[in-house]
């Protein structure tokens, strides 16, 4: 636990092996593999939904293929969640990092696809912690969640510091660590952590995993409208947390405040970094003159 907990703090992932049970793991597969062939629908129209509407359909394109909100859909796949958050080492470093009353803000699906061209290194929002799932053994790098080893600690975004542009997903493998593994290990990260999805070589077959998105009380994101139907069909681990009233007092001592704080930044890396992307940029507007920026 401790270990995790260490791994997690330097490095800004860790991954746990084994997280998921494999009678769990094959009860699991089942139930995404049919909820994610029902009603697919292309990944275009998904601005036609509400943004916080909970009962999406599976959203497609040729690079990847998402649902979104999984809880509250099958009664099996429920118990199987149910059995993850309850977990003792799980639940231990959810208590740690984000407070025993952490809210559960996305549990989605995705399947990286055939011709998955990744997806840019980025962070997510302020305060969101990740756990990724792999639900088929993951040998490669391979359309798998990859991670900049120790990035939640650097004082400069993502973003600005112009890894998010320049480091294009086909070619961004040697700067980062893939989430590899057997089918039912975790990895647990901060998003904070620049993450994104290696580029898939051609012929690969597709690989899948649960996604969550989790947050301390006292961070902004905007909740799934569930309806109290759904949510009352849950068990009780996941309907606490999915539900927007949470009665615990908000826990000191949690990980996810401190690496917030600019004392815990590596600040000796990336001094150099606003002038690279000056540089990079420059080159950029030679290279393309054509675009503005
Ligand atoms: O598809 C992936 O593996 C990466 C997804 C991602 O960016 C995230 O979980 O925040
Ligand atoms: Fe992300």
């Amino acid at each position: 636990m401790n270990n995790t907990l260490e791994k997690l703090w330097s490095d800004g992932f860790v991954k746990i092996d084994q997280a998921v049970p494999a009678s769990d793991l094959i009860r699991i597969n089942e139930s995404i593999k049919k909820l994610l062939h029902e009603g697919q629908v292309d990944w275009n129209l998904k601005k036609s939904y509400e943004a916080n509407y909970y009962m999406l359909p599976p959203f497609t394109n040729q690079d990847w293929t998402v649902l979104s909100n999984i809880a509250g859909r099958d009664r099996v796949l429920d118990a199987a969640l149910e059995n993850f958050f309850n977990d003792f080492a799980i639940s231990q470093v959810l208590k740690r990092v984000l407070g025993s009353d952490y809210l559960i803000w996305e549990l989605s699906a995705r399947v990286s696809n055939h011709n998955d061209s990744g997806l840019a290194l980025h962070e997510d929002a302020k305060g969101e912690l990740g756990i990724s799932i792999l639900l088929n053994d993951q040998l490669d790098n391979n359309g798998t969640t990859v991670f900049v080893k120790g990035s939640h600690r650097f004082p400069v975004s993502c973003r600005d510091s112009g890894v998010e542009e320049y480091l294009r997903p086909s070619f961004m493998s040697p700067f980062v660590t893939p989430a590899k593994g057997k089918a039912g290990d975790a990895f647990i990260f901060f998003k904070k952590t620049w993450h994104g999805r290696v580029k898939k070589e051609k012929g690969s077959p597709p690989s899948s995993a649960l996604i969550f998105g989790l947050f301390p009380t006292g961070y902004n994101f905007t909740k799934f409208n569930i309806q109290a139907e759904t949510l009352n069909s849950l068990p009780e681990t996941l309907r606490l947390h999915l539900s927007s009233e949470q009665k615990n007092r908000a826990s000191a001592n949690r990980m996810m405040d401190d690496i917030y704080k600019s004392e815990n930044y590596h600040h000796n890396y990336w001094k150099i970094s606003p002038y690279i992307k000056k540089i990079l940029d420059i080159g950029k507007k030679i290279v393309r003159p054509h675009l503005r920026f």
